[in-house]
């Protein structure tokens, strides 16, 4: 069985394994902290970082890397775009929430779940205060993006939308949710995309092991 290297909270490792369960690939997740990783570990990611997917011998870091190595070996259902101009808006949009989106909002995981419950440390509400404030044109920018349509790219659910949706499931977790009155279309898209069952049982089991 394939291994994922990884943890839970990651929107990184999130992405792969929603793009696995989207796949119907049953996998098993092998949990490796995003820090202080053993040498063992790096020599398959060289960057240290998580997830890295291992399908037999093959080593494989980065989940947009690993995304669309799966979308070869496991074809259906297509997670990528079949029109050109579709394709890459796609992976635009994958670029700018593994980015700008996850630089931006992930200070307010950061500050009240990891800093809290990994570190034991009280979280710096003013860097939370900042990253909200931050994170409001790119609310405005995604909000015009998803306009009437269900997903964000073409008519089907792809990696732009496992990719934007990821980072907000952290900031769920950490307590804040897009403001519905403000932006109604990247708050209606983001309980849409949520709701699949690739995500939501992800959702319940990172809750539920938070505790
Ligand atoms: N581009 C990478 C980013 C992965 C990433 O930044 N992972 C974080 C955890 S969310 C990490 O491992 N950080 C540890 C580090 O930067 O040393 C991907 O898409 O997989």
């Amino acid at each position: 069985m394939p291994i994922l290297n990884g943890v839970n909270a990651s929107p990184f490792v999130r992405k792969v394994r929603v793009a696995l369960a989207e796949k119907g690939v049953p996998y098993e997740l092998n949990p490796v902290m995003p820090f202080g990783q053993t040498d063992e570990y790096r020599k398959k990611s060289p960057l240290g970082k998580v997830p890295c997917y291992e399908d037999g011998d093959f080593v494989l870091p980065d989940s947009s890397c690993i995304i669309a190595y799966l979308e070869r070996v496991h074809p259906k259902p297509a997670l990528y775009p079949a029109d050109p101009q579709q394709f890459g808006r796609a992976l635009w949009y994958e670029e700018y929430a593994d980015s700008k989106l996850v630089e931006t909002i992930g200070p307010v995981f950061f500050q009240r779940f990891v800093r809290k419950i990994v570190f034991k440390q009280e979280p710096d509400e003013e860097i939370v205060k900042q990253a909200i404030a931050n994170a409001a044109p790119l609310f405005d920018y995604l909000e015009g993006e998803i306009g009437d349509r269900d997903v964000v790219v073409g008519n089907h659910f792809s990696i732009a939308d496992i990719a934007i949706a990821s980072p907000f499931v952290n900031f769920g977790h950490a307590g804040e949710q897009v403001d519905a009155s403000r932006w109604p279309r990247l708050s209606a898209y983001l309980e849409r995309i949520h709701s699949r069952p690739s995500f939501k049982a992800l959702i319940e089991e990172e809750r539920a092991a938070a505790g």
